[in-house]
C-alpha cells in the first residue's frame, strides 16, 4: 500500500493532533422488545374431579403425573395456582383447551389468563 503524508481532512490526525475530531456521533441504543408474557391459572371448585384435574394438566401444561397431581393439590387448597406462562396467543389456547375440555365433560373447572 502506498503511503501519504497526514492532511487536515484526516479526522484522526488534525491540525491540532490526534483526538480533535469535533464531528457528533449519533449513538442508538436497540432495547430488544420482550413479548408481554400471561400467567394461565386453574380455579378451584367443589365439583371437579382431582383425576380430571390432573389429566387436564398433564394433557395440555406438558406436567408428569407428579407435578400436574402437586399442582392440582395447590388449586385445591389454595383456591388458585399458576399453572405456566406464555405469550398472549399460547395462553389464550391453553384457556380455550381447557374450558372446551370442561365444558365437554360437563365440570365447571374453569381456566383464566392474566398479564404477568
Ligand atoms: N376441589 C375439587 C374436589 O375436591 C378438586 C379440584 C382441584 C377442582 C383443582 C378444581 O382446579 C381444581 N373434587
Amino acid at each position: 500500500m502506498p503511503l501519504r503524508a497526514p492532511v487536515m481532512s484526516d479526522k484522526s490526525s488534525g491540525p491540532n493532533g490526534p483526538g480533535d475530531d469535533t464531528s457528533l456521533l449519533t449513538k442508538t441504543k436497540t432495547r430488544t422488545q420482550r413479548p408481554p408474557l400471561y400467567k394461565v391459572m386453574l380455579l378451584n371448585d367443589d365439583y371437579t374431579p382431582m383425576e380430571f384435574v390432573v389429566h387436564v394438566l398433564e394433557r395440555f401444561f406438558g406436567l408428569n403425573h407428579a407435578q400436574a397431581f402437586e399442582i392440582m393439590l395447590t388449586v385445591h387448597k389454595k383456591g388458585l395456582a399458576v399453572v405456566g406462562v406464555f405469550s398472549f396467543e399460547i395462553a389464550e389456547t391453553k384457556v380455550a383447551q381447557v374450558m372446551d375440555f370442561a365444558r365437554r365433560h360437563q365440570h365447571p373447572l374453569q381456566c383464566t389468563m392474566e398479564k404477568e
